[in-house]
């Protein structure tokens, strides 16, 4: 990873303005709830669709899911495991998603929900061998058992230490994931495969350069999951947190952002395009995450390498969007890449907008200590170590879906 003295010094960040969340683009400042949710949040909204992400379609219409398998007695009986494949198109050789969903047996209503995509497929989740194993095209990885561009029975449970199902169910809750690379798999190939081409226009071979690219088609994902928990009875839908990490943070940030039925949205580590405040110029840069992950972002966004400045929304705006709802931050001490600090910025300079709909934000002014969670509407931490997702930050996120949930 290209750190160096010259990108994580504090001392090299430019000066810099965020542009201003509560000002509409006609100049007039933003003083009522009525105003934000019927004006400024579109306005912002249109912006980061057009110059950062890429607009993002609707359903298809032709979703249809199909219960593939259900064990009521999964994990010694502490949960039961669905299966659930969600076909896009009638062609059953088309994209669909595979969703896995764990419930607690010990509940008595439906449930609160995290849901989130995962890197390695379901079956990289937990050991557990009731999980089908993915066929989906993946990164090959021989220490995640990954072949010729496919999982094998080596691969399970690689991606455990990041999914804490048991701890999960015993607090209550559910758990619903899925592979991204069913949605799009995370590399530049023109966007040929993946769900873009469900919708090209006839003679339309990419995307517009304000259409969407892969995190995008996460994001799509993500909601077409919630379109099949809503039809759950054992799930709560008013309960439903979608949580990533890292790329899958940045997912799940625009998810929460553009679809207001999730109920809460969760940030580990997201970095540049996630939580960060792009104008800190700090770790990752507009231009070096354009120039690696060529198909990430809109086109567009393009514009704006090397001219952080000239970006019309910085990620403050993409968390306020998620407002009253609640959001959480979170940040590794070590992971200078993906600039613990200007997270925390985000998360603090979007809490105006929190504060104009009545709830707290952010209540901090200053960044927390290592292990010193703050919790309002606007949850943060930063927790010593690397970057990864582990027991102390799900422990952190139930602790405040409690807050709010319960
Ligand atoms: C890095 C990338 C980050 C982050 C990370 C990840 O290579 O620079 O933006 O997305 O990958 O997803 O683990």
């Amino acid at each position: 990873m290209p750190t160096s003295d010259t990108i994580d010094n504090e001392a090299k960040v430019p000066a810099y303005t965020l542009p201003a969340l509560l000002t509409l683009e006609n100049g007039a400042p933003v003083v009522d709830p009525q105003t934000w949710y019927t004006q400024r949040r579109a306005e912002l909204l249109r912006l980061f669709e057009t110059e950062v992400y890429g607009k993002m379609p609707g359903a298809l219409g032709s979703e249809r899911s199909e219960i593939t398998s259900i064990d009521e007695t999964a994990l010694h009986g502490q949960a039961t495991r669905k299966e659930i494949t969600i076909h896009f198109t009638a062609s059953p050789d088309g994209p669909k998603l595979h969703l896995l969903i764990y419930l607690p047996n010990r509940r008595s209503s439906p449930v609160a929900t995290f849901l989130g995509l995962n890197f390695n497929g379901n079956h990289a989740v937990h050991l557990d061998p009731g999980i089908t194993l993915s066929s989906q095209w993946m990164r090959n990885n021989e220490a995640n058992g990954v072949f010729d561009h496919r999982a094998t029975e080596a691969s399970r449970g690689t991606e455990a230490s990041r999914w804490p199902v048991e701890q999960i169910l015993a607090r209550g809750y559910g758990l619903a994931t899925a592979y991204y690379g069913d949605l799009d798999p995370d590399y530049d190939d023109g966007f040929q495969n993946g769900v873009q081409p469900l919708f090209y226009q006839a003679g339309q071979t990419r995307p517009a350069a304000d259409e969407w690219g892969a995190i995008g088609a996460w994001a799509w994902g993500l909601r077409r999951a919630l379109d099949y928990l809503e039809t759950d009875a054992a799930i709560n839908a008013q309960q439903v947190a979608v949580i990533g990490h890292s790329r899958l943070g940045k997912a799940a940030l625009w998810a929460g952002a553009q679809d207001e039925r999730f109920a809460m949205t969760i940030s580990n580590d997201s970095g540049c395009g996630g939580a960060a405040i792009f104008r800190r110029c700090f770790g990752e840069t507009v231009a070096v995450i354009n120039e690696r992950f060529p198909h990430w972002f809109c086109a567009n966004f393009k514009h704006y390498n090397d001219q952080e400045a000239a970006l019309p929304i910085d990620q403050h705006m993409l968390l306020g969007l998620l407002a009253p709802r609640p959001v959480y931050v979170a940040s590794a001490a070590e992971d200078l890449w993906a600039d613990p600090r200007g997270e925390f910025l985000a998360a603090y300079h979007a809490t105006p907008v929190y504060q104009l709909l009545d709830t707290a934000g952010l209540p901090a002014t200053e960044m927390p200590g290592l292990n010193q969670p703050v919790m309002g509407s606007i949850g943060y931490h930063i927790r010593p170590g690397v970057h990864d997702v582990t027991l102390y930050d799900w422990a952190r996120f139930m602790d405040f879906a409690d807050r709010h949930f319960r």
